[in-house]
C-alpha cells in the first residue's frame, strides 16, 4: 500500500455552503470510535512525532492548513493538508509529525479506538527497531 492514502471527501454543499459527512465504512475505512481536533497550535510549534501500534486514523484540516510527514520506517512522505475535503489515513506504525500550522488550522482526527497512551511509541529509535523486527 501507498504511504500516502489520500482521501476525497464528497462535497454536499448547495447555495447556502458546504457540508463534508465523515461516516463509517463509507468515506472513513473503519468504526469511529473517537473524535478529537486540534486548534489554537501556536506559531512554530509541531506535534505528533509518534507512531501507534494498532490505531486506524483519518486527518482533516476543516480549516486552515498543516504539513503531515509519514514515514513508516523505510520511506517518507510529506503533504499538505488544505482543504476541508482532503483527508489522510494514518496508518498503525507509521511514524507521523505535524509541522507549519496555520492559525486558523483545525486539525480533524477519527479515529477506531478510545485513547490509550500505552498503544503509542514516542520514541524514535524504539519506532525504528519495532518496525524493522
Ligand atoms: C495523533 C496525532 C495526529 C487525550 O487525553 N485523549 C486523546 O484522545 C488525545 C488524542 C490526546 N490526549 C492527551 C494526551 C496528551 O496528554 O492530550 C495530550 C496531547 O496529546 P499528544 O501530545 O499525543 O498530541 P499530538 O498532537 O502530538 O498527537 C495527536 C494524537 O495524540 C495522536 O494520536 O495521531 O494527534
Amino acid at each position: 500500500m501507498s504511504l500516502i492514502n489520500l482521501l476525497e471527501f464528497p462535497m454536499l454543499g448547495d447555495d447556502r455552503g458546504s457540508l463534508v459527512a465523515l461516516e463509517s465504512g463509507r468515506a472513513v475505512p473503519f468504526d469511529i470510535k473517537r473524535v478529537y481536533y486540534i486548534f489554537g497550535t501556536m506559531e512554530g510549534v509541531s506535534r505528533g512525532f509518534h507512531a501507534h501500534k494498532e490505531l486506524q486514523q483519518v486527518a482533516v484540516c476543516v480549516s486552515g492548513q498543516c504539513r503531515m510527514l509519514l514515514d513508516n520506517g523505510t520511506e517518507k512522505a510529506e503533504l499538505w493538508l488544505d482543504a476541508p475535503t482532503k483527508g489522510v489515513a494514518i496508518e498503525p506504525m507509521v511514524w507521523h509529525e505535524m509541522h507549519d500550522f496555520s492559525s486558523d488550522c483545525v486539525l480533524l482526527v477519527v479515529a477506531s479506538e478510545h485513547y490509550d497512551e500505552s498503544d503509542y511509541i514516542r520514541n524514535y529509535e524504539d519506532f525504528i527497531e519495532q518496525v524493522s523486527s
